[in-house]
């Protein structure tokens, strides 16, 4: 194994030899490199932002929050880490999820293990020396056996080419690069456009600060509340009291939002389904409604109750019935699209500074130099935020020229739609990782846990390749197609596809329209079956027996 990397770190990366590259200093990355470094590997980070905590470092902007409770949305496995950290919020800011990820790389001593500013510009795969060469967008090459690709699901900004936007001389934000310094809307005139996750809890916080808020929104979400509110002390003795119980079952956890028993459920009747969405209403959080019932993501019947319930809350929050019905969703079904969670979202829309434009009404035409106008109508505004979203699961993966066995580019390899065995791999990429990659869990549920089993899975797998003296791991064509079908299938059989969602790629022009991520329970089962049974479905380079013989 390469010698200590750490002593390097800091300087430039030219040079560096080490046995993995983690790209990416997010929850995953920092995992990654203190789970890789405690197995006795040397491991080398890369991050292209100043400082740790991946998507929670850019998403600063206004009323950023998890919708995954604070105390589920931290790292399960140290309990140190645990005992020394207290969230104070059910749900926590974006401001103290990204100082729990600094707290973790400080204590975990990760920092100097990290080249910050970096971007990672190619990663090829030099099959003589079975080796990878990391590229940098400042000219850094490294050397490594492994590459960890920790970029994250949500990490590259969408913004739509809308025609006339290079003209407009306000300010432009996008929530995704939210600037560092204090953004003031005080007095402004404000248009945000995008209504998902982001721009609905981006616009409450929006319409206290402006002069004017102007929404433009294409299609209208379902939300439900957060009901955020500080923890108590009763609160963290009753989580500490089930923590045994808690990482038991993520132990046991199979992930999955659609369980087995979804299919053969009977459909509830519908006064029951009312009852029980109007207490998970008061109770907030977007948890409880995905699971209501076993069937709410797969039977039409049941998942239309869903939905009526939503449309019924914001016909009763929003007292303009024009506005309630443009806020309505219709035409797709309840919970597919990313379910989202808000503070007063709709009650925003009838403060008097705010206005909803529907762009299925009135199309935005252009952007001007200081307004946009829409088919019907002219905006004057001072500032635009664009909350349009991520090129989700594979941009961060693409956006890095990746290059397996004969130069073959996975941007080629993927051109259809991403292929992977078990979200983890990539026929033709050997030692190449990708956590909470395109058809694992990925970006659904609890990411943090998502990824630590990632991370967990391939520090076992490079024991058994250091025990067994093996250099390469790479799954087998048939068993990566056959993994897609199956994750394809899943999803099928779910109302998932019946919705235009970022979660199939179609939020970005060109992008396949394939369905990302694995939804069905049963994955970690799986992965570990597959790797009780051999590795089953990877092949192992052996040419490691040689070189380690060599070395010892
Ligand atoms: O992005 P989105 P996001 N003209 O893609 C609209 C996570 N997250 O950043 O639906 C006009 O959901 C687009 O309209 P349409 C979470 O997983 C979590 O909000 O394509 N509008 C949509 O309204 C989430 O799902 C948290 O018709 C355009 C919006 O922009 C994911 O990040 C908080 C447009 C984009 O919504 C992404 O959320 C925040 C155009 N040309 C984010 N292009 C929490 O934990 C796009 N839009 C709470």
């Amino acid at each position: 194994m390469a010698a200590s990397v750490e002593k390097q770190a800091g300087a430039s990366e030219t040079g560096v030899e080490c046995d993995v590259v983690v790209v990416g200093a997010g929850f995953g990355g920092l995992y990654a490199l203190h789970k890789l470094r405690e197995i006795g590997l040397s491991v080398r980070g890369l991050e292209a932002a100043p400082d740790v905590g991946g998507t929670w470092y850019w998403n600063r902007y206004p009323g950023a929050r998890c919708d995954v409770p604070s105390l589920f949305y931290s790292y399960s496995w140290s309990p140190e880490l645990r005992r020394e950290w207290r969230w104070t919020n059910r749900y926590a800011g974006q401001e103290e999820i990204l100082n729990y990820a600094r707290f973790a790389a400080d204590r975990l001593d990760l920092r100097k293990l990290i080249q910050f500013d970096t971007k990672v510009a190619r990663a090829t795969f030099d099959e003589k020396n079975e080796r990878w060469i990391v590229e940098t967008d400042r000219g850094g090459r490294l050397g490594a056996r492994f590459v960890v690709m920790a970029t994250g699901g949500l990490s590259v900004p969408n913004t739509p080419d809308i025609p006339g936007v290079a003209d407009f001389e306000g300010a432009i934000y996008h929530t995704a690069r939210w600037p560092q310094e204090p953004v003031s809307f005080e007095g402004k005139r404000i248009g945000i456009i995008g209504t998902g996750s982001s721009g609905i809890q981006a616009i409450p916080m929006i319409a206290q600060a402006a002069k004017q808020l102007v929404v433009f929104q294409r299609t209208p979400n379902f939300s439900v509340p957060a009901r955020n509110r500080p923890l108590t002390d009763e609160d963290h003795e009753s989580f500490d009291a089930g923590l045994d119980a808690y990482l038991a079952s993520l132990e046991q956890s199979d992930f999955g939002r659609v369980p087995p028993t979804a299919f053969t459920a009977d459909v509830p009747p519908r006064d029951a389904q009312w009852k029980h969405y109007e207490k998970l209403w008061q109770e907030g959080g977007s948890g409880g409604f995905l699971k209501a019932f076993p069937n709410i993501l797969v039977h039409p019947g049941v998942n239309e109750v869903a939905a009526d319930f939503v449309r019924q809350k914001i016909r009763e929050t929003v007292k303009d019935p024009k506005t309630a019905a443009a806020l309505s969703p219709e035409g797709y079904p309840f919970g597919v699209k990313r379910l989202c969670v808000d503070t007063d979202y709709f009650d925003t829309y009838n403060r008097p500074n705010v206005e909803l434009v529907n762009l299925r009404d009135e199309p935005i035409e252009k952007i001007s130099v200081h307004a946009v106008d829409t088919a019907a109508r002219h905006f004057e505004l001072d500032a635009l935020v664009f909350a349009t979203g991520f090129d989700a699961v594979t941009g961060a993966l693409l956006a890095v020229d990746i290059r397996g066995r004969d130069g073959a580019t996975l941007k080629d390899a993927w051109s259809e739609g991403p292929q992977t065995y078990l979200g983890l791999t990539v026929a033709g990429f050997p030692n190449l990782f990708t956590i909470t990659g395109p058809g694992s869990p990925s970006v659904i549920g609890n990411v943090i846990t998502n990824c630590e089993y990632h991370v967990d899975w391939i520090a076992e797998c490079v024991t058994h390749m250091r025990r067994y003296g093996l250099a390469t791991i790479e799954p087998d064509e048939e068993a990566q197609v056959a993994w897609g079908r199956h994750v394809a299938e899943v999803a099928d059989r779910t109302l998932f596809p019946k919705a235009n969602s970022w979660y199939l790629g179609v939020n970005i022009p060109g992008k396949p329209r394939v369905f990302m991520p694995y939804i069905g329970e049963g994955y970690r089962t799986t992965c570990k079956e597959i790797v009780a049974d051999n590795y089953r479905g990877f092949t192992f380079g052996e040419a490691a027996v040689r070189e380690q013989a060599a070395a010892e």
